[in-house]
């Protein structure tokens, strides 16, 4: 289970929305466990989250779990129990990680997995540089004790009571590190390409030029360009990964009802920076000023469209150009 509720109390944003070269550290997170030998992965959210939800977006038609903390402002345990009640009774172990370490990759928490496989102990941590850290794998046995857990309570607290269980596995400090301030985001920012979508309804509206131009005022250099009418089997293959949304038949008609205009652009962090750009999918969420709240008429007719990670932005970009 992956912990982001609660995220960020020392952020200006909430921390696990942050993106790094185009993509949540919520959703890194997530993937490196969805990648991982763990049977079942489940996000504990804050109450509410709706942006965290879409921030994980295919991944959870991937598989992984949505649940919510038991209290919006109780700390930690309420997550710890939340997400243990969400997992499969009969799982084995319960493998607690936190959605502000994203450098962790699959084959950190197959270490971890495969030492509690090999009878290492019934509690397995992570250990950075000799210290103590997450993720925690605690067997099944643990399960009443981490649903005790009350308050700031983690499960640290667990393994404190059980020191003869507990096996530390090495992982390397450099990847297991936190984002635990501001300037811990301080990544370098390179240069990228995205790819961008004007959609039918606002080349139809006259709203083509009042975008590009808002792009270029962005700060974004349109490196290449050309206006299309997709066939409904083209927007079919270009939003494959919404064929089991509800919504899939309709954009799919949305998008192929007239023209569009597609384009490359290059610039620092160009991937989530046009997607700030952009705004929320839903133009009623989307901040004052951007493209969406600007331009869109609703969640389906929104305007615009911009790859949301680097490798997505390269499918993209080669599917049209
Ligand atoms: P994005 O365009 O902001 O990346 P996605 O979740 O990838 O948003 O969805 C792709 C497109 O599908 C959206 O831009 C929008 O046109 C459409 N869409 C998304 N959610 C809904 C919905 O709930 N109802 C109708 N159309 C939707
Ligand atoms: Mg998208």
């Amino acid at each position: 289970m992956l912990l982001a509720a609660g995220s960020g109390r020392r952020m200006r944003r909430a921390k696990h929305l942050i993106q790094i070269e185009g993509r949540s550290i919520l959703s890194r997170a997530a993937g490196a466990l969805l990648g991982s030998s763990a049977e079942e992965v489940v996000v504990v959210l804050a109450p509410g989250d709706r942006e965290g939800v879409s921030a994980l977006g295919a991944l959870e038609l991937r598989g992984v779990r949505v649940v919510f903390a038991e209290s919006p402002d109780e700390g930690r345990a309420a997550s710890v129990r939340a997400g243990v009640r969400a997992t499969a009774p009969g799982a084995a172990g319960l493998l607690i990680a936190l959605a502000d370490q994203p450098f962790l990759e699959a084959a950190d928490f197959d270490a971890l997995i495969r030492a509690f496989g090999a009878g290492a102990g019934g509690i397995v941590h992570a250990a950075y540089a000799g210290e103590r850290g997450t993720p925690v794998l605690f067997a099944a046995r643990y399960r009443e004790e981490l649903l005790a857990l009350r308050g700031r309570e983690g499960g640290r607290v667990v393994i404190l009571r059980h020191p003869g269980e507990v096996c530390a596995v090495a992982l390397d400090p450099a990847r297991g590190r936190d984002l635990d301030r501001p300037e811990d985001l301080l990544v370098s920012r390179s240069m990228q390409r995205t790819l961008s979508i004007i959609k039918p309804d606002a080349i139809a509206a006259g709203k083509l030029g009042g975008i590009l131009q808002h792009i270029e005022d962005a700060g974004l250099r349109i490196v290449a360009m050309r206006m299309l009418h997709l066939t409904p089997e083209r927007a079919q293959e270009f939003y494959a990964v919404h064929r089991e949304r509800p919504f899939y038949q309709g954009l799919v008609a949305f998008m192929s009802s007239g023209p569009v205009v597609v384009s490359v652009l290059e610039g620092p962090d160009a991937i989530a920076h046009y997607r700030t750009v952009m705004g929320a999918t839903n133009p009623e969420e989307a901040e004052a000023g951007t493209i969406r709240k600007l331009y869109a008429t609703d969640v389906e007719r929104n305007a615009c469209h911009g790859s949301d990670g680097p490798e997505t932005a390269q499918e993209e970009i080669a599917f049209f150009f």
